[in-house]
């Protein structure tokens, strides 16, 4: 078992109190499994912000298996939604594997202060404990203190950075990054980008510029683009995936702030919505704070 699991754990309690918690209580001491008690969980997990449609389906589901299987006790339920979840939350979470001889590259986007600088730091550091060279580019050039807080996370976590002056354009740095990391034999290349912009520039713009860039330093990439949500925005993290999404294309999510939140059924609400998998959770500001996200793990950690 992973270290990790004992921070997600931690990391959960909020969620579980409330959704484990209620559907415990709910379910408890029923005589029966009615209909009323199976609205009453769908009520829960719309409470935990696993939204509408997701918490319709849960309760579809298990319902069906409840009765399928005979189920009585709270003990069977509880496991059964678990399974549940886990299926849910199933897809393609591999992460993309280093390709020799060349640069593997992950672009990182969302809206400000959800954590992409942070999260950046943390990956990096995963990535130089697998043995990988890491090359950061700070393409947030909007503020000199973005490039700043990627360097501190360079030095943590031991890789080399790339970055322009303040008020340059980000594309450019973002091209001369890959460029360098394609020739100086990086395995990875991690994409800081900002999260707002104080000028009369578009975000989107900016970051569909970015991602043309990338493609032109190196085709094919980015190989990964990773939108960076912070679990405690709840359901407008729905809207900020659809609005990246159809910007750059999502090949994953970087779900923040699972500590800090009581909402963590988020996670099942996006996964379910727009099929694009969480691929990292962050748990906490450390260094390794931040983890691959597994299913099973995730479920094992709110029940437990
Ligand atoms: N508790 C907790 N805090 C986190 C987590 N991830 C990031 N943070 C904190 O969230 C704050 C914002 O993180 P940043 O990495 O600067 O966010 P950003 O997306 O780069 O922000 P901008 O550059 O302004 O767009 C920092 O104080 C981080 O320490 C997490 O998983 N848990
Ligand atoms: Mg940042």
């Amino acid at each position: 078992m992973r270290n990790f699991f004992r921070k997600l754990k931690d990391g959960l309690a909020k969620t579980r109190t409330q959704l484990v918690g209620q559907i415990t209580e709910v379910v408890t001491g029923r005589p029966q499994l009615d209909r009323e008690l199976f609205d009453e969980i769908e009520e829960v997990l719309i409470g935990s912000d696993c939204g509408v449609e997701t918490a319709a389906l849960l309760k579809e589901r298990l319902r069906t298996v409840c009765v399928e299987r005979k189920a009585s006790r709270s003990a069977e339920v509880l496991e059964i939604l678990k399974e549940q979840m886990v299926e849910i939350l199933a897809g393609d979470t591999a992460v993309p594997a280093v390709m020799p001889g060349t640069p593997v590259v992950y672009l990182f986007a969302g809206v400000n202060g959800t954590g992409k600088t942070t999260s950046i730091g943390k990956i990096g550091h995963h990535l130089r404990q697998e043995g990988k060279r890491v090359l950061f580019a700070a393409c947030d050039t909007f503020r000199a203190a973005a490039r700043e807080q990627l360097q501190i996370w360079a030095e943590r976590s031991g890789a080399d950075l790339v970055s322009g002056a303040e008020g340059s354009d980000p594309a450019a740095v973002a091209f001369d990054a890959v460029s360098a990391a394609k020739a100086r034999g990086y395995d990875v290349v991690l994409i800081d980008t900002a999260g707002r912009l104080h000028t009369r520039h578009n975000l989107m713009e900016e970051l569909k510029k970015i991602f043309r860039a990338v493609g032109k330093a190196h085709p094919g990439a980015p190989h990964e683009t990773l939108l960076v949500l912070d679990a405690t925005t709840g359901q407008n993290g729905i809207a900020q995936a659809e609005t990246f999404g159809k910007a750059v294309g999502l090949t994953g999510l970087v779900l923040t702030k699972l500590d800090g939140t009581a909402k963590g059924g988020i996670v099942l609400g996006i996964r379910q919505r727009f099929g694009v998998p969480v691929k990292w959770v962050g748990v906490g500001e450390g260094l390794d704070d931040l983890e691959t996200f597994d299913p099973a793990e995730f479920a094992a950690a709110l029940f437990e």
